[in-house]
């Protein structure tokens, strides 16, 4: 019986919504009496679960069977069991007992979230909570579920980035892209360069006034990085809820803050300031031997922070001034058989892009890579709309779509004028829930090389934390439905009214949002 004391099946909100359920009758009654069960290899989950089912609580933990008839959730690992895929699981709900199966930890994992989301929201006082009774088998659609964020602009303290991290694992999201340098800060400690932290992480005030937009600067200096040992915190909380952090160190331009630091790597070699306004800047890296190598450097305490296999290099949005009106530039486009500057970026991307491979690694990039021939083995990251999403899957190489139409959280999310001030565009809630992450004009090879989608949030605008997350919420969690659930599952309306349900467990983990009951009405 639900609720209202009727007979239908209850409305459950799990977001993102299941591929499957089928409902059973009766239900499993959670007490602190009950067990979980699990065996090495999940007893990590299980000890994570015991703390979200009932906080505080008694319920007891065994590694593998006990003898005893007591109501049990057991975690049944078996890797050889092919149904699930490396993400996918069948949880189990029945008077007796709870089952969570699949053939991965991950698996594992999405399957505790989901039961998580089966128990009703509110108190965590309960002694006893009931769970209905139902057979759910479920696997994301996509291997990319990813989400943005860009400490760069703004700081984003650690405190903030674990939250986050929790909220993306709640909505079984896998990837955190942490977007680390930008012409306006330099956030991440590199042992060997010290003053691109010490220089590059600070910024001084934005004299209001000078620039197009003066309601988008708060006036006051800006400044902060993240030590190695905070990173490596970062990358392991989030491989703990099975997220890989991907790291983007920006290049060849978005290199102010770097050029302020050491101004020997920018093409002008003479001093310039961490940049105090948003747009693009001219400052690019000096496609020289020796800039390469402090790449490498840079990258090399990188790669020993992050096991991610993949590795941003940013490409985008580099203007191409400097290396037009420099003559020692010019000379290298010669001396390297190019023909012009687009092919030197490609040339400069390629060279990171070996040496990357070299360690293991592959290089991801925005979609400007594309530009002056994509360099090889190169993925990319859609971001200007889905074009060079579907040029590069041509090219058979890998993609992500980022489309700034639909999946940028940093613009408008709705029309009410009270709105705070947002870079431009928008893009309601419904508009990111519709997108279509796998172009039609593409063939169904060409479509295997779409690995997901993934919301961005740049932080220009957004100088809070309670900002921020008023811009991710709940848009985020519409992009995690449009990457898990089968897309003949996706039905708006269906989501809005689990979203409803949804908010006070976003209220219980201190989430800001903004109510789906104000954004479905425009
Ligand atoms: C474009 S998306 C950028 C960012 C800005 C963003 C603002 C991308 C690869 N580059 O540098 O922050 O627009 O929406």
């Amino acid at each position: 019986m639900n609720d209202q004391g009727t007979l239908t099946q209850p409305v459950l909100a799990i977001l993102p919504r299941p591929a499957s359920i089928s409902y059973g009758s009766g239900n499993f009654s959670l007490t602190h009496e009950t067990l979980i069960i699990t065996n090495q290899e999940t007893a990590n989950i299980g000890k994570w679960l015991a703390g979200e089912l009932l906080p505080g609580s008694t319920l007891q933990m065994f590694i593998d069977k006990p003898s005893s008839n007591q109501p049990a959730i057991s975690l049944h690992l078996d890797p050889n069991d092919g149904q699930f895929g490396q993400e996918g699981y069948a949880l189990t709900v029945a008077e007796e007992g709870i089952e969570l199966r699949a053939a991965t930890p991950a698996g594992i994992f999405y399957a505790a979230q989901t039961l998580k989301q089966m128990l009703p929201t509110g108190s965590t006082e309960n002694s006893s909570w009931s769970i209905p009774a139902a057979a759910i088998n479920d696997a994301p659609r996509f291997p990319w579920r990813g989400c943005m964020l860009d400490p760069a602009r703004h700081f984003i303290p650690k405190a903030e980035i674990l939250k986050y991290i929790d909220i993306l694992a709640l909505h079984k999201m896998n990837v955190l892209h942490l977007h680390l340098t930008d012409d306006q800060g330099w956030r991440i400690e590199i042992k060997q360069y010290p003053e691109l932290t010490k220089v590059g992480s600070q910024r001084k005030e934005t004299i209001i006034g000078h620039a197009r937009n003066s309601n988008a600067y708060d006036g006051k200096p800006h400044g902060g990085f993240y030590t190695q040992d905070e990173l490596r915190e970062i990358v392991s909380y989030a491989a703990e809820r099975f997220i890989t952090v991907v790291p983007e160190i920006d290049m060849p331009g978005h290199a102010q803050a770097a050029v302020a630091s050491y101004p020997e790597v920018g093409v002008l070699q003479e001093p310039v300031e961490v940049a105090t306004t948003w747009g693009i800047h001219p400052y690019l890296y000096n496609p020289t031997e020796e800039v390469l190598q402090f790449l490498r450097n840079i990258l090399d305490e990188v790669l020993a922070i992050f096991p991610s296999i993949y590795i941003h290099v940013g490409g985008d949005e580099a203007r191409k001034d400097q290396w037009q009106a420099s003559p020692a530039v010019q000379a290298r486009i010669k001396e390297l058989g190019l023909k012009d500057e687009d092919e030197l970026q490609s040339w400069f991307l390629s060279q990171i892009g070996a040496y990357l491979e070299s360690k293991g690694r592959r290089m991801l990039g925005w979609d400007e890579i594309l530009e002056g021939g994509l360099p090889a083995g190169a993925t990319v990251m859609s971001w200007r709309g889905i074009e060079g999403g579907i040029a590069a899957a041509q090219a058979h190489h890998d993609v992500v779509m980022t489309p700034q139409s639909h999946v940028y959280l940093d613009h408008y999310q709705s029309n009410d004028p009270a709105e705070p001030l947002a870079i431009g565009g928008y893009s309601p809630l419904g508009k990111t829930y519709a997108f279509e992450t796998v172009p039609d004009v593409l063939t169904s090879d060409q479509k295997k090389h779409i690995l997901g989608a993934q919301c961005n949030i740049w932080t220009e605008y957004i100088p809070s934390v309670e900002h921020l997350e008023y811009m991710t919420f709940p848009r985020l969690i519409a992009l995690a439905e449009v990457v898990w659930t089968p897309e003949a599952q996706r039905d708006f309306s269906d989501f809005c009214q689990r979203l409803a349900l949804h908010e006070p467990r976003l209220t219980e983990h201190n989430i800001r949002f903004r109510p789906v009951a104000t954004l479905t009405q425009e």
